[in-house]
């Protein structure tokens, strides 16, 4: 029997205010959340939702670095690009504070104080990183190298990104400063040690026997940690940005950013209210954390080994995590600047909000990593936004202001399909809670889009607009009830599409209407009088996408050339080596694809010596007709080799650039065949 809960606690990852928020962000974390607490607030459920910016460690202080500013002025810059673009979208936080707030700064220190008075912490002097160089000791992000686990070669002192392991910067292999490069030394420094060991029976219990219910991708995380045996981990660290350790002779020492961040929920729900113990000690507060993959670790076991062990505090019930959004095929990576940012999309894409909640929502990586490209968004929206929803919404309100002067008709005869399809709507408000209740919003999003399709397939099937002349009563009843499917649509989707279910409402002059009053054909009263139609959604055109997917492209390109690097020289040979290859100015006569090959070309090449065959590497760079009558060098004493049945007499010598990229080598002035090339 499920534990009945008598309000909410929902938290959903602190962004670092180290660059603005993506895509990969909203799919994974904050637009799940937006839905989710859209709907408890809907259905009248006591709900608190708190975030804010994540202002400290070395994700800032690396950025200052590169952007030759103070890590506050980094700090400020990104929080408010960030807060302004959530708000913008519609994400609809309680509060949207930051840890360089005092109050955090205060609730941090005491919480770690009270850990350090009760004993909790294992005070030890070990050996850490330093760079000799800078003269700096290198914590999480200054420090990289090859993961212990997946071989992911650009792992951090703290964490590998990509296999999501939590890690001690002594566990990387071939460690490197990300400060100067070099290879960092070793040297003694005393911290604060969470005992996780001590914990982690408590941990087992709490996660393994009483959290079977938890997402099968999270579970497996959490079970494979504690299979392998929790250690106790550092939460402080040789940092001058963050929360000063609050303990004399701990200069120089600020808490470790995954210590104080969590608690920067806590902070939050103090600062917006005074009675915010409630929603933290409680017993019957449901405290929820959405959050993406790779913060599994630290908000399943180390948070909670933090909350527990102060004691006083309630854990998570549950920690809906999601898998990654990639972009066109690509790891989302703000570095490499390969993102959809939100700030940027809200500018060049003005009142499409929907659009993009819309999309993300229907790709959201719940299960599965998943793509989001822009052809994909293109065809949601027009054939799904615009075809679907907008199409049976406009064919409601225009009718209805057509044939009854915008005044909702009243209800005669019922037949039995209409009957039908009036019961469809209890069945799909059920289908929607039922998904919502467990996290599956994409699914929940397929059902409230079925409110639209049940919509569209009526006004099909009934055809309204060939009755007018004949039976105006029965279109009267037809539209009656497409408009209260459209009142459906406004108060059901809205945890989904919040701009769109308010242009609806708009239109419908819609009283405000509790979720729980939905689900039937009584939200409209007949007789009440709508507003003017307007337009939900409009096409997207190729130029819009091609747009789009130009400037990816240019940033390709361009991470492409900054990650070149020209390969380390070959061996030394003899003058005589070189001189026993015979390198000619050939012309090529005739060229063609190889047969069911995607790479080979089949060359006719005048050497000057012989017109002979060469088949060469090259189709997927050059088209035969860009070849025929070039002049190339070709290495012509190279020993005749079989390739998919046709014997090549030699070698076409071409430049390959740092992408790959080839390009002919041609003699700045027409040669005669045969000449020599050394
Ligand atoms: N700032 C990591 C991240 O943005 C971190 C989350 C903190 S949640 C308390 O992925
Ligand atoms: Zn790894």
């Amino acid at each position: 029997m499920a534990k009945e809960f008598k309000r909410y606690m929902i938290t959903t990852a602190l962004p670092y205010a180290n660059g603005p928020v993506h895509i990969g962000h909203l799919a994974g974390v904050y637009i799940p959340a937006d839905i989710y607490v859209r709907y408890l607030r809907n259905r009248g459920r006591e709900v608190m939702w708190v975030c804010g910016s994540d202002e400290h460690g070395v994700p800032i202080t690396i950025k200052a670095m590169q952007e030759g500013v103070s890590p506050q002025t980094v700090v400020d810059k990104y929080h408010a690009i960030i807060k302004d673009a959530f708000a913008r979208f519609g994400i609809s936080f309680d509060i949207y504070s930051r840890t360089s707030n005092p109050t955090h700064h205060k609730t941090a220190a005491d919480f770690f104080k009270h850990l350090h008075d009760k004993g909790v912490f294992i005070e030890k002097t070990s050996q850490q990183y330093y760079d000799e160089q800078v003269e700096q000791f290198l914590a999480d992000r200054y420090i990289t190298g090859t993961c212990p686990h997946c071989g992911n070669e650009s792992a951090y002192g703290d964490q590998c990104e990509r296999c999501g392991t939590s890690l001690n910067a002594t566990d990387l292999v071939n460690p490197r400063s990300t400060l100067s490069g070099a290879a960092p030394v070793l040297r003694d420094t005393k911290h604060w040690f969470l005992p996780l060991d001590q914990l982690q029976p408590m941990l087992e219990k709490w996660i393994l026997t009483e959290h079977k219910e938890w997402k099968t991708n999270v579970y497996g995380q959490c079970k494979s940690w504690l299979d392998q045996g929790l250690q106790p981990r550092a939460v402080s660290r040789d940092l001058n940005w963050g929360v000063p350790v609050p303990l004399p002779n701990a200069d120089g020492k600020v808490l470790y950013v995954w210590f104080d961040a969590p608690i920067g929920y806590i902070s939050a729900t103090k600062e917006l209210t005074p009675d915010w113990e409630k929603y933290w000690k409680d017993d019957d507060t449901r405290l929820i954390h959405f959050i993406g993959k790779d913060n599994i670790v630290f908000h399943c076991i180390i948070f909670p080994a933090m909350l527990h062990a102060h004691g006083g505090y309630i854990l998570p019930d549950n920690v809906p995590a999601n898998e990654f959004l990639n972009l066109e095929g690509d790891k989302i990576s703000t570095s490499r600047n390969w993102a959809v940012w939100l700030h940027e999309y809200l500018d060049q894409f003005p009142g499409k909000e929907d659009v993009l909640r819309y999309v993300l929502t229907a790709n959201m990586p719940e299960t599965k990593d998943n793509d989001f490209t822009w052809k994909d968004f293109q065809t949601r929206n027009n054939s799904e936004l615009v075809a679907i929803l907008g199409n049976f919404v406009n064919r409601a309100m225009v009718l209805t202001h057509k044939h009854f002067g915008g005044i909702v008709p009243p209800i005669a005869q019922l037949t039995d399909y209409d009957q039908q399809t009036l019961a469809e709507l209890p069945r799909l408000k059920a289908a929607i809670e039922e998904n919502m209740e467990a996290f599956r919003f994409r699914e929940a999003l397929k059902e409230a889009m079925n409110i639209a399709r049940l919509g569209n397939k009526y006004l099909t099937d009934t055809e309204p607009w060939k009755l007018q002349a004949t039976d105006p009563q029965r279109v009267g009843t037809i539209l009656h009830i497409a408009l209260q499917i459209t009142a459906n649509i406004a108060v059901l989707t809205e945890p989904f599409l919040p701009f769109t279910a308010a242009r609806i409402s708009q239109m419908l002059n819609l009283p405000n209407t509790p979720w729980d009053n939905a689900g039937n054909a009584n939200i409209l009263p007949q007789g009440h009088t709508l507003s003017p139609a307007q337009l939900l959604f409009e096409k997207i055109d190729d130029s819009t996408i091609q747009a789009q997917l130009d400037r990816l492209q240019t940033i390709k390109e361009q991470n492409q050339r900054l990650a070149a690097k020209a390969a380390p020289e070959k061996p030394a040979i003899s003058f005589d080596d070189f001189t026993r290859m015979d390198i000619r100015i050939g012309t090529v006569l005739e060229a063609e694809q190889v047969p069911k090959t995607q790479k080979l070309l089949k060359l006719k090449v005048d050497t000057g010596i012989d017109i002979r065959t060469l088949v060469s590497g090259i189709a997927e760079h050059f088209t035969p007709e860009e070849l025929i009558g070039k002049q190339v060098p070709v290495l012509a004493n190279l020993e005749p080799r079989k390739i998919k049945g046709i014997e090549s007499h030699g070698m076409v010598l071409m430049a390959e650039d740092l992408t790959g990229e080839l390009r002919l080598l041609q003699p700045n002035a027409t040669m005669g065949s045969g000449s020599t090339v050394g």
